[in-house]
């Protein structure tokens, strides 16, 4: 009997080689200034193209977009050329692979930004979280509330964002609306406390979404577009009075776009897997009508589980896939995994990112 997670599956305009992904993983290896990617990041996904779908690292879609220290851009020509070689290596590896569009909000420090100027954000209010920058880690700044005037460019950056990423050869692009970053504050009641269209209601807090997604869509396809969302994850100092009633606003919202997939992080970013009462994913998931990728804390039996069982479509994989370049060969023989070094997950060089042994050696 073949397990459903090996075999081949299609989303849109995409087909997989099995349900397995790469989720996105932030590496801070880009370079800082220019945020492009080089041959390293060519040979670290190229290695791991045996995932079913690669997600990339979330890169920004604009200069106002950056957070972290060295994290990669999609906006400029410099940017595209640079995936390009990314893109190009996977597919001559058998693989796929979408980028994810990054916004990080209120989540940067005036170091990161252009001209050192504040983050933006829903509401002027600091997550009161960390963000890595050139002098380590260090609180982020107090962020300044967008103006409604402004939506618009932030919406068509996202678009042009998508554009660079389809002429850099992506299958695709994951929507970054999870995590505590700028869709995910506008979603949530703790960081939008705006009383404008963009405020308020389930619906309003849930508009920048929906018209980033009506835009994106239109420029890229549905086919070509998926989002991930984070409902119950307290990620980057995010909250919502009433997380169940908000997503399944936005989940039933999502339909409309024939969107490529839905990838949903189950519980807090990468940690528990726990729900508070009145939480619940599986109430979530049967509201969506396409195809369904799960993650968090997923190891090989819950995934080959949840692949059989009909839960989810896709198993998204994160840090399993740091230190397994050939994750999907070691699920399907039932092989020992090799162990991650903490210590060379953000920033650095190849050690820690390319150096990671199959098992053919
Ligand atoms: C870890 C460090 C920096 C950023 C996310 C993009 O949580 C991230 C991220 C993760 O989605």
């Amino acid at each position: 009997m073949t397990e459903t997670l090996f075999t081949p599956v299609s989303f849109g305009a995409i087909t997989a080689a099995n349900r397995l992904a790469m989720a996105p993983l932030t590496r801070n290896r880009a370079d800082n200034d220019t945020g492009e990617v080089s041959e390293m990041h060519v040979d670290y996904y190229r290695q791991r193209a045996g995932a079913g779908l690669i997600i990339t690292e979330a890169a920004q879609i604009s200069a106002e977009a950056k957070g972290y220290l060295q994290t990669p851009g999609i906006h400029t020509e410099g940017q595209v050329a640079a995936w390009r070689k990314v893109t190009d290596a996977v597919h001559d590896a058998g693989g796929k692979i979408v980028i994810q569009l990054w916004h990080v909000g209120r989540i940067s420090h005036t170091s990161l930004l252009p001209d050192g100027q504040a983050p933006v954000a829903p509401s002027a209010i600091n997550a009161g979280v960390k963000t890595f920058t050139a002098n380590g880690f260090e609180e982020t700044s107090d962020p300044r509330a967008l103006d409604a005037d402004e939506l618009p460019r932030v919406v068509q950056d996202y678009v042009h964002a998508a554009e660079m990423a389809i002429k850099a050869g992506f299958d695709g692009v994951e929507v970054h609306a999870a995590n505590g970053y700028l869709i995910d504050q506008f979603l949530k009641t703790g960081s939008n406390t705006r009383t404008d269209a963009y405020g308020g209601s389930v619906e309003n807090r849930a508009r920048l979404l929906m018209e980033v997604m009506e835009a994106v869509t239109a420029a890229i396809g549905g086919a070509r577009t998926g989002i991930r969302l984070s409902p119950f994850s307290p990620a980057n100092g995010i909250s919502d009075a009433n997380p169940q009633e908000t997503f399944e606003h936005v989940i039933k919202g999502l339909n409309k776009f024939d969107l490529a997939y839905l990838h949903m992080v189950e519980g807090s970013t990468g940690g528990s897997r726990d729900l508070a009462e009145g939480e619940s994913i599986d109430g979530l998931r049967a509201l969506f009508d396409g195809i369904y990728m799960a993650n968090n804390g997923y190891d090989r039996d819950m995934a080959l589980q949840a692949t059989e069982s009909g839960h989810a479509e896709m198993i998204a994989i994160g840090r399993p896939f740091i230190a397994n370049p050939d994750l999907v060969e070691r699920y399907k023989q039932n092989a020992e995994l090799n162990e991650g070094d903490k210590s060379t997950y953000y920033g650095g060089g190849r050690k820690g990112l390319t150096d990671y042994p199959t098992l053919k050696g």
